[in-house]
């Protein structure tokens, strides 16, 4: 067990709490510092990083491109969240949240802001008709396995993979109760998937795209590095699945888009040219 903790009658600010994101945390909103948004050619101006909140939304522009959406080309520009750009007041014009992902349709007569990404993946689906069903018992189930990805993930990514991961000392209580939640996420999953192709049905749809980042990760090995405490060869369904997924080339693009970590050849930090992909060489990642 932990130290017990009386909570004082008022909360205060501790800015030395700890933990991997400590420099970055405050209770309060808005700006730190003024800064303006870069702005590109495309229709679709992403202000993103490559983690999986942002990836959910590269594979789905990749995805688009590659059927043939030829007015989904968009520009990727990096948000270093470790380094406050979230913050920055452009940044806070197109998500007064920030955080990222963030978006600007540019396509029409007036810029369009769309943050959350949920309400991204929606946005691109209806506006190209696609990997959203018409029909609305099949619509309904998309947006239903869409919705339980946007509430479930916060157990998975700011209760499991933060006390496991990222807190400043590893603490019993939190690390049992949010593996035993996010197993129980991955056994809905998985009972799911045994049944269906694609989380919502036969179709490929924004659900995938939205689940895929953060439970395929960690089956795949890619998060937390957590594989083995959660067991997720157990999640043979859900395996099997993100197998399919990743095997699709828009998703291993999309994967690539903005990431700023990792093996330097799984880096395209900036994206503004689908030519970007192959004109990739080691120089410019060195350069970058
Ligand atoms: N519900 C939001 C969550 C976005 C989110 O948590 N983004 C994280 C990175 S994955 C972020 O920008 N964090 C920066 C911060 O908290 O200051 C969404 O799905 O778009």
């Amino acid at each position: 067990m932990a130290d017990e903790y009386t909570p004082p009658n008022v909360w205060t600010w501790d800015k030395a709490s700890g933990g991997q994101f400590s420099n970055i945390n405050r209770p309060i909103a808005g700006a730190t510092h003024d800064k303006d948004l870069p702005v590109g050619k495309h229709p679709f101006q992403l202000y993103s990083l490559g983690t999986p909140n942002g990836v959910k939304v590269t594979i789905m522009l990749e995805e688009l491109l590659a059927a043939g959406h030829k007015g989904a080309e968009y520009d990727a520009w990096l948000i270093n969240i470790g380094e406050g750009d979230q913050f920055g007041s452009g940044f806070v014009e197109i998500n007064p949240n920030s955080k990222i992902p963030a978006l600007v349709d540019r396509s029409g007569d007036k810029p369009i802001r769309v943050f959350e990404s949920g309400a991204i993946l929606v946005h691109l689906a209806e506006k190209f008709g696609a990997f959203l069903p018409a029909e609305t018992a099949a619509r309904a189930e998309t947006l239903s396995w869409l919705f339980w990805q946007m509430g479930s993930a916060p157990f998975l990514g700011g209760g499991f993979g933060h006390f496991f991961a990222y807190a400043p000392a590893k603490f019993e209580y939190p690390i049992n109760r949010y593996a035993m939640e996010v197993k129980r996420q991955l056994d809905v999953l998985d009972r799911q998937l045994a049944a269906h192709e694609f989380v919502a049905g036969s179709d490929y749809t924004i659900a995938d795209m939205a689940i895929f980042p953060w439970y395929g990760g960690l089956v795949k090995g890619w998060a937390y590095d957590a594989a083995e405490f959660l067991a997720v060869h157990e999640y043979k369904n859900v395996l099997r699945w993100a197998d399919q997924l990743y095997a699709r080339e828009p998703v291993k693009r999309g994967r690539m888009v903005n990431r700023a970590t990792g093996e330097p050849s799984g880096q395209l930090r900036e994206r503004h040219d689908a030519s970007d992909f192959e004109t990739r060489t080691q120089d410019k990642i060195a350069a970058e």
